[in-house]
């Protein structure tokens, strides 16, 4: 399997992140995307190469273009009123306020496009956040002209950011970039299985009202896990989109019996859907030894989810997200996609 990937993800290193009130070194950091490389190469996974600059039209077919403007521009506005660190919201939107509205100064901009405040915009943040949006539709076009599958080794991740709101360390929705790009390369259908330790609402909300790509997402219950408010069962879509959105979360603790058994409902949905693509959200924040989640997958388990999904026999892309045990998240990545290539 071929894996692309470049250095610019370094251009992004948040400077830290609330964590029970605490401000903590941030989780998401560029050390995990350099481990996976490592490990694809001492695997002998592939060959890797760089992705292709693509226009910003492939992101504004799915962002809005003023959050797009804010990546690049808001760092220079924060450094003139005279602050460090990286431009975080201290507001954050609710019910019931004015949204026909895009606030004009920074810090109502910041309040009106994020949702937390442990994803800070830095001086080089948009680099890294473009690269990764181009690892993904470079990627794309790897399967769109024919390839079985391909990793697209992103970072920043993607599926918290939705049209018009990011967080989660999420800039740009790569998977949801990837499909649109896919769907104009002649694509009908498209299926996208989320299997992060967190839900991936902004995907949902890209895709909830269309009936061109399905999403399927199992995930740490969000009564009880970030993001909170996005991600049950009974949310199935809307409008064309009805029963085109599939959730499946569970409880924190799970372990592979029911971790997997959710797995078998989320391809069965996918298999009847009769898919030309599937694009698998990767994270491995499954993992039991990860810092920040509460499932209990074990390394060989990410073995057994790649041979599973290998059971679909579908042109696959896998793109990276969550996965923060930063000692074996390289071989937990690498398990998942060796095990989709023996299968
Ligand atoms: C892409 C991805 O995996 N993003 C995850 C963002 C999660 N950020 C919030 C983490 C909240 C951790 N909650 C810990 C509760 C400890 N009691
Ligand atoms: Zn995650």
């Amino acid at each position: 399997m071929r894996t692309i990937f470049n250095a610019d993800h370094r251009f992004h290193q948040s400077p830290g992140e609330l964590l029970n009130g605490a401000y903590v070194p941030a989780f998401e950091k560029p050390e995990r995307a350099d481990l996976i490389r490592a490990e694809i190469e001492r695997a002998r996974l592939g060959e890797i190469s760089a992705p292709q600059p693509y226009p910003l039209s492939k992101l504004t077919a799915i962002h809005d273009a003023g959050m797009i403007d804010l990546f690049q521009h808001a760092y220079a506005e924060w450094q003139e009123a005279g602050r460090s660190g990286g431009a975080i919201p201290f507001t954050f939107g609710t019910r019931g306020v004015r949204e026909d509205r895009v606030p004009r100064c920074l810090d109502g901009k910041l309040a009106y496009y994020s949702f937390d405040a442990g994803t800070p915009i830095t001086p080089t943040s948009w680099r890294a956040i473009k690269s990764s949006a181009d690892t993904a539709l470079t990627a794309s076009s790897l399967i769109t002209q024919g390839e079985r599958s391909a990793f697209a080794l992103c970072r920043p991740p993607g599926h918290h950011a939705g049209t018009d709101h990011y967080g989660g360390y999420c800039f740009l929705n790569n998977a949801a970039i990837a499909a649109q790009a896919m769907l104009g390369d002649g694509a009908a259908r498209i299926a996208i299985l989320d299997i992060d330790y967190h839900h991936g609402n902004g995907t949902q909300q890209i895709f909830y009202r269309r009936n061109d790509v399905l999403f399927v997402s199992i995930h740490g219950d969000p009564d009880a896990e970030f993001p909170y408010r996005l991600g049950f069962a009974d949310e199935t879509g809307a409008a064309d989109g009805e029963g085109m959105n599939a959730n499946y979360p569970l409880p924190l603790g799970t372990e592979w019996p029911a971790w997997s058994a959710a797995l078998n409902h989320g391809l069965t949905r996918i298999q009847t859907y009769r898919p030309d693509i599937v694009i698998v959200s990767l994270g491995v924040d499954t993992y039991k030894h990860d810092p920040i989640s509460q499932f209990r997958l074990e390394r060989e388990h990410f073995t057994r989810i790649g041979e599973r999904i290998a059971s679909l026999a579908r042109p696959t892309m896998f793109v990276m997200e969550g996965g923060y045990a930063v000692e074996d998240i390289g071989i937990n990545v690498v398990n998942v996609l060796s095990g989709f290539e023996t299968a």
